[in-house]
């Protein structure tokens, strides 16, 4: 605790910069300038975008790669309304991120200033906390309250907006960090669960997202391992346990759900992702770091509520040791062949380019911790499945909020995150016009980056999808051959247009060693359409 006087801008840059916080993404607006000449003079870097949603996804995009709170600054009315779909976005995907509003002044209230209005109903929903700070005092209570909150099991987005009149000056006492608790699971609840492990030969377990958000990945990998499961992964899930793992699956799914005979389900609800939790009869238990994300079923057959680390490792203590190994094999060998029939595709000479000939040529040259990021339908669908994430927080997709137009915000706070790693952010070519902008936001502030634009020309995931059901479709075609490389290269950064298979490799990988952002626009067959069943209803 230590005592501080300044105005309020000062005093909320002292309580981010307890929290770790040196970096917001924000976009200019009068009522923020306090709060920009108290990050000023502490050193907190200020990111600014061309669109509030994408300051708001750089800040999403921050936390899912370091786990640590991401952080957007948005202006009165206008600024905080355009934040909205991404502040979603993290309450969908339990991302902690914090979001601080400009806010008309206080003194004025009902009289018409400009940009007024009451953002707390407005975000109400979507947060897990929102709040108004109204004097210097409040600023530094609250802020602590809801770094604190956005980071505390089950973590997501908190809201507070701060009045012109509120900054003070005032002299604060700034608290240490509040604590992060994490709450401990029911001994029973996790005995019960470890007897029906004991129980069956052919469990399977599905890790989320709640997994890595807990850093419970080495104990998913070494209670999978004591178990002998199976591990299914999704959302930000993927790379909790490394996709080369002898317990990693991904393609056996369908199989692994028809025959298992316990299916554990940890740190992701048992949404349209997961059927709902029905698998016909099969038992399921339901794991989470929060009483509020269990799984409103009547019928599982156990539960538990805490940290993910401590209650697998407790399953994993007091299962019965069993020989799973012929049912691995078994998931093994239909992964094994599934795998060698995506070869082809992988490597497609197929004129106009197979979607999937791009990832044939990418893989190769990822490493084993670049970061990718999918923003589309079918093109990003085909990189959930061929591409490979060993390392946990590197695969961000728009997760069960499906928000396009995320990709560029993610790769902005992503890279500024990691400056050492690769960022490659997949954009179908609907995708990217929903944040064409922020092309120039990765010039701006040299962003190293590779996009790949799979440019086929129409919004194949609700093109392909309509025909199927109607027989026609409607608002569903873009203009082909669109040259989003040259709005790269118009804004400053390397583009490259590719219409050839062949050409497909050299163009990455000039795009890989060119500094700041590159656009590799790959124009792909408009008729060639991701095989899907799911139901997302
Ligand atoms: C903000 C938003 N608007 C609309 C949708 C509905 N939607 C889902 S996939 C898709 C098509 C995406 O097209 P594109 O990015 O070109 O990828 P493609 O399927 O063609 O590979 C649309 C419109 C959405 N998910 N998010
Ligand atoms: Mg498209």
């Amino acid at each position: 605790m230590t005592t501080t006087s300044g105005h309020g801008g000062l005093l909320a840059a002292e309580v981010l910069k307890r929290h770790g916080v040196d970096t917001i993404f924000t976009l200019s607006g009068g009522h923020l300038f306090v709060i920009y000449d108290g990050c000023v003079k502490a050193g907190i870097r200020l990111v600014d975008t061309r669109h509030e949603q994408s300051a708001t996804f750089a800040a999403e995009g921050w936390a899912k790669v370091t786990r640590r709170p991401g952080v957007a600054a948005l202006t009165a009315g206008p600024g905080i309304t355009n934040g909205v779909s991404a502040i979603a976005s993290a309450q969908f995907t339990g991302s902690p991120i914090v979001v601080l509003g400009g806010r008309a002044p206080q003194g004025r209230w009902g009289t018409g200033s400009l940009q007024e209005i009451d953002h707390l109903p407005l975000v109400a929903s979507i947060t897990k906390r929102a709040a108004t700070a109204f004097d210097a005092a409040q600023i530094v209570h609250e802020l602590d309250a809801s770094l604190t909150a956005a980071c505390t099991p089950h973590r997501g987005p908190v809201f507070l907006d701060i009045p012109m009149d509120g900054f003070g000056p005032a002299e604060v006492e700034i608290p240490d960090r509040s604590a992060v608790r994490s709450t401990a699971p029911d001994p029973e609840s996790v005995a019960a669960i470890a007897k029906r492990f004991g129980d069956a030969e052919r469990p399977v377990l599905f890790a989320g997202g709640d997994v890595y958000w807990g850093f419970a990945e080495e104990a998913l990998v070494g209670a999978a391992e004591i178990l002998g499961v199976p591990v299914f992964t999704n959302g930000l899930g993927r790379g909790t346990i490394p996709a080369d793992h002898r317990l990693a699956f991904s393609r056996s799914r369908s199989t692994a759900l028809a025959e298992a005979d316990l299916i554990c389900v940890v740190g992701t609800p048992l949404d349209f992702r997961l059927r709902f939790g029905d698998f016909d009869g099969t038992p399921v238990v339901h794991i989470a770091d929060s009483a509020t994300e269990i799984s409103g079923r009547d019928d599982l057959a156990a539960s538990a509520v805490g940290d993910l680390a401590t209650i697998l490792l407790g399953i994993a203590d007091a299962a019965p040791s069993s020989d799973r190994t012929a049912w691995v094999e078994r998931l093994r060998s239909e992964e094994d062949a599934s795998r060698a029939t995506d070869q082809a595709m992988l490597e497609s000479d197929a004129d106009p380019i197979h979607p999937a000939r791009i990832y044939g040529e990418l893989i190769p040259r990822l490493d084993r911790d670049a970061i990718v990021i999918g923003d589309g339908g079918d093109f990003v669908s085909y990189a959930g499945k061929l591409v490979d994430t060993f390392t946990p927080g590197c695969f961000l997709d728009p997760g069960p909020w499906g928000c396009l137009g995320m990709g560029p915000g993610y790769a902005l706070g992503a890279r500024l995150a990691h400056p050492d790693r690769q960022i490659v952010a997949l954009l179908g070519d609907g995708a990217i016009g929903f944040a064409l902008a922020e092309l120039d936001t990765l010039v701006r502030h040299e962003i190293d980056c590779v996009l790949v634009v799979g440019n086929n020309g129409i919004w194949g995931l609700e093109k392909h999808p309509m025909n199927m059901i109607f027989g026609y479709d409607v608002v569903a075609d873009l203009r082909p051959g669109t040259r989003y490389d040259e709005v790269m290269t118009a804004l400053g950064g390397h583009g490259e247009l590719v219409t050839k298979p062949g050409e497909i490799g050299p163009a990455l990988e000039r795009a890989f060693t060119t500094k700041g952002p590159s656009l590799v626009n790959v124009l792909t067959d408009p008729d060639n359409a991701y095989p899907r069943s799911a139901n997302l209803a």
